[in-house]
């Protein structure tokens, strides 16, 4: 494995950290080929929102705590991206919305389900659905991998969120019901868009966020809860973080791009 030491004192540190821990768990078979590709993806637009949690990201974390929270059956849906960057605060959500979590791949392998169950395991997960035998159910109209979930886990779900995905699986849901939550830095994707609630935001600052406002509205009764959900737009909330994209386009073009340096 070629890996270097990042100095931190490089502008681009934090970034360039995460990157590595895609690409180590790329050598440890979490995550696919393809999933690095994703991530790059993911790179550019998280360049273009400012690489910070914006207000309209917030207002989709609050909605999505608040859809969380009056769920009947939660169901966290993990990929070998969101593994490798979040396993932990996967499993710390899990537990304070009583969530079951179940590992649905695009690539499917038993191997690696197995490896992002076990990573799963290791941060304190009771139960990983949708390993093997367990993904005994299909999504109709569903193609791909992702169609096969189980019965006592996303088929049997009211609210399910998907962490960073490709689109196919989200409008998939939406057909048979399901009330979709969708983590993805692309405003543009056929998942945000179709999505009932979009957090265009990096999963590793939603995530830990969303767990925070779970943990804040936890006390809130249902009726307050349900008024949030009901008054969350999410056409509106999608305009908005292009819009962001716009402004900072703007002040970019405002403040001049290129960097001086003394004579
Ligand atoms: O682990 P598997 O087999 O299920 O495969 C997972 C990938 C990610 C390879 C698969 O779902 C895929 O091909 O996804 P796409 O179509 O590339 O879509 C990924 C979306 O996630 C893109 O819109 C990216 O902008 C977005 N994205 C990438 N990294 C992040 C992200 N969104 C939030 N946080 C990120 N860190």
């Amino acid at each position: 494995m070629n890996s270097i030491r990042i100095p931190s004192s490089h502008p681009r540190y934090e970034s360039l950290m995460l990157r590595e821990k895609i690409v180590e768990a790329f050598h440890e078979g979490i995550v696919v080929a393809q999933g690095l590709i994703a991530h790059g993806r993911g790179e550019c637009f998280d360049y273009l929102i400012g690489e910070k949690t914006t207000k309209p990201a917030q207002k989709a974390i609050q909605a999505a705590a608040a859809a969380l929270l009056l769920a009947q059956y939660p169901v966290i849906s993990v990929n070998g991206n969101t593994a490798a960057l979040v396993a932990k605060q996967i499993v710390l959500l899990a537990k304070e919305i009583n969530a079951k979590i179940e590992v649905n791949l695009f690539y499917r392998s038993h191997e690696r389900e197995l490896k992002i169950a076990n990573l799963l395991r290791s941060y304190g997960a009771d139960e990983v659905l949708g390993v093997g035998p367990d993904a005994d159910a299909t999504i109709p109209e569903l193609h791909s991998e992702r169609r096969r979930v189980s019965s006592r886990g996303i088929l049997r779900a009211d609210v399910v969120l998907v962490p960073l995905e490709d689109g196919d699986r989200t409008e998939a849901l939406r057909k048979i019901g399901k009330f979709v939550i969708a983590i993805d830095l692309n405003p543009l994707s056929r998942t945000a868009r179709a999505a009932n609630i979009t957090i265009v935001d990096n999963i590793v600052r939603a995530i830990p966020r969303l767990l925070d406002e779970v943990r804040k509205m936890k006390n809130l009764p249902r009726s307050e809860l349900k008024k949030i959900v009901d008054e969350y737009n999410n056409e509106e909330v999608l305009k908005e973080s292009l819009l962001e994209i716009w402004r900072n386009i703007e002040q970019w073009f405002a403040k001049g791009l290129t960097i001086s340096f003394p004579k």
